[in-house]
Formats: C-alpha cells, structure tokens, sequence
C-alpha cells in the first residue's frame, strides 16, 4: 500500500510529471486502484448563490468586476430557491451540493444566510461545500458548527506564476484561509487551473504546494481554463488536453487518498478523453448544466457516459457531523 507522504520534494514531482505519457497515467491508475474502487466516482453539483460584481481580479474569471465578460450580476439568491436546486441535484445523483459567491470574503451580515443554507441543505442528506472567498477564523468555525462538510478556496497556480493572474490577494492570504479551515475541522477542496498560459514548471510548482500541506486536501479540482470574453486571458493559447490529463496522474500519484476532480473545462472533451482522465486516477466530477456562470457537460451526457463506461456515482455518505443551533443564533 503507498505511504501517504507530504514530503515530496519539487524534483521529484517533476520527474513523475514528464515521465513518458502511459508509463505515467500507468501508475497512476495502480495508486488509485490500492485507494478506491475504479468505477465510482463522486458527483457533486454547482450553484451561484451570488453572481458576479465581485471586487477581486482574477484574470480568468467571468465574474471580476474588472472586466467587461457581458455577465449579468445577480443579487443573493433566496434560501428556498436554493433548497430547491439542491433536492433536484440529490434527485439526480449528486452526492454533495457546492454553493458558490462571488466574493472576496463574505461579509458579516451574509454569515447568517450562509449559515441557514448550510444546515438546510445539509438536512436534505447531501454532503455540503462552499466557496465564498477568504474566511477568518471565526467565520470557519460557524460554518463548520452549521454542518459545512467541505470548503473550497483553490492556490489555483504555482507561488512563482500567481501575481501574474491575481494581484488583489496573496497566495498567503490562500494558505491562510485553508489554516482556518482546516483548524475548524472542515475537510479542505483545493485544487487549481490549468491552460493559463503558464509553464510546466508552474503545473509542477502548484502539485507539489497541495501536496506538501501538513494534510492532503481531501477534494483536488483541477480545472482547465474555460476562456471567457472580455477577461485577459480569452486568447491564451490553448493548452494541450495531455497536460491537464498529466496533471491529474501526477496528483493522484502524489495525494493517493484524495478526490482529484475533472473540474471546468470537462464540457470540451470527448468521451474518450474524459475516460483517459478517469484512467489517470480523476474520481469526480461536476454534474448539471452549468458550473457557476458557463456551461457544463449536462446530466444527459454524464449518465450517457456513465452508462457507456459502466461508472457508478457516489451515494452521499451518512451525515456525520452534529448541527449546532447556537451556529445558527449567532
Ligand atoms: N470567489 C471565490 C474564490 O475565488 O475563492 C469562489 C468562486 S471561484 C469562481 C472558484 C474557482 O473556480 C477559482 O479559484 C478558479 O480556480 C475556478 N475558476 C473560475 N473561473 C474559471 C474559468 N474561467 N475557468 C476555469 N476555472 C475557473
Ligand atoms: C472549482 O475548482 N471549480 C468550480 C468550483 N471549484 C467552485 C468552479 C468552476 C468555475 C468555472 C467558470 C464558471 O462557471 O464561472
Ligand atoms: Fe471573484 Fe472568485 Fe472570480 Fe476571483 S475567482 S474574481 S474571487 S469570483
């Protein structure tokens, strides 16, 4: 059985990454076989509970109020259209329920509307996540006493490429956020983009950064740039569909136990490239239309390709953690 190790040095991440293409995506489908079944994947679906507007700058994101990608913003959406969303995502197999804002952090008066969708969604049976920007300590902790299963807040790339696609926070300010979390005691979803423009040796700089964590993030997405219009990466050039699919061996590799999720930019591929990912060790996925504001591959074609590739989806695991009302009053 391969050691869970947090040590791995950058060289030997390297090594791993340009090793040739089968020999890698070879070993990859070995680990994940000692970690899990094969055929299971775990489903989860995505909704924008506030879109757009947002004040950060993040050069590939539709939702930055720096640039001009024709988003139309919308305020918070209500609880009950959101418990809504969520029991139609359990109806069709999702195992966990990921709410997303278009913040630098959330504000104190958006904690109490967190919080109840939390718990609400939470007693539906769906595992929870969220994604909402920076958190202090204080604001992790309430959402972990709601019922927050997971949060996710991405490094996204490695230390040496990030200021050229975020200025307005630091990679630090990341790390620290996913402290908090992970102090609180909720399980850490943390991945990042690909495609970029950056080089190989950012893909290896930010695998060996998640994989050096004192704890692997228990979910990994990684995502492949989706180009959007009016943002200053629309005319990156494209990045080869190998790489991204190296990417996800080398984290299977590096993090065995976690969640490597085939995260945005999965509605481009083929079903056959898609397997290729499955086979490289990637064991989730975001299912629905849509991922927060651009489109996704859709339930129809999942369940055609599950079908096709005799892949089951995920049950939600048992609610486990406890729901605190004094989470709710505070
Ligand atoms: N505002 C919060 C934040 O940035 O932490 C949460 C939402 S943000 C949209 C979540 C993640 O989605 C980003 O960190 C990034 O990795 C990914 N993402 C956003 N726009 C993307 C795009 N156009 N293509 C691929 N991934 C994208
Ligand atoms: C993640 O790593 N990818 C998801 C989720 N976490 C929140 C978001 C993808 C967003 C893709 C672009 C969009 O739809 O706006
Ligand atoms: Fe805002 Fe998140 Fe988009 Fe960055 S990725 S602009 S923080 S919504």
């Amino acid at each position: 059985m391969t050691n869970v190790r947090n040590d791995w040095t950058r060289q030997e991440i390297e090594a791993l990454y340009n090793q040739p293409f089968l020999d890698l995506v070879f070993e990859a489908q070995r680990i994940h076989r000692e970690h899990f079944d094969p055929n299971t994947i775990q489903v989860s679906t995505l909704l924008s509970i506030k879109t757009g507007k947002c004040p950060e700058d993040c050069k590939y994101c539709s939702q930055s109020a720096r640039y001009d990608s024709k988003l139309e913003a919308e305020k918070r959406i209500a609880v009950d259209k959101v418990i809504q969303e969520a029991k139609e995502a359990l109806a069709a197999g999702s195992s966990r329920f990921c709410m997303g804002a278009a913040w630098r952090n959330p504000h104190e008066r958006d904690m109490p509307y967190v919080l109840e969708m939390v718990s609400e969604v939470k007693a539906l049976g769906l595992e929870t996540c969220m994604t909402l920007g920076m958190l202090n300590q204080s604001q992790a902790e309430r959402l972990n006493s709601a019922g927050l299963d997971y949060y996710n807040h991405n490094l996204d790339t490695s230390r040496e490429y990030y200021a050229n696609i975020i200025t307005t926070r630091t990679f630090d300010d990341r790390l620290n956020t996913l402290d908090f979390v992970r102090q609180a005691g909720m399980k850490v979803c943390s991945g990042g983009i690909v495609g970029l423009g950056e080089s190989q040796q950012d893909r290896v700089g930010l695998l060996h950064e998640l994989a050096t964590l004192a704890i692997h993030p228990e979910s990994v997405p990684i995502n492949m740039l989706v180009p959007i219009e009016g943002t200053p990466l629309a005319e990156v050039e494209k990045l080869e569909v190998t790489e991204w699919i190296r990417t996800i061996a080398v984290a299977r590799i590096i993090m065995p136990k976690s969640y490597i999720r085939l995260s945005a930019g999965r509605e481009s591929l083929s079903d056959s490239d898609q397997a290729l990912a499955f086979m490289a060790g990637a064991n989730s996925l975001f299912s629905g239309e849509k991922l927060l504001t651009t489109p996704n591959a859709g339930e129809g074609r999942d369940k055609q390709l599950f079908d096709k590739l005799g892949l089951i989806a995920e049950k939600a695991k048992p609610n486990v953690k406890q729901l605190s009302v004094d989470a709710m009053a505070s």
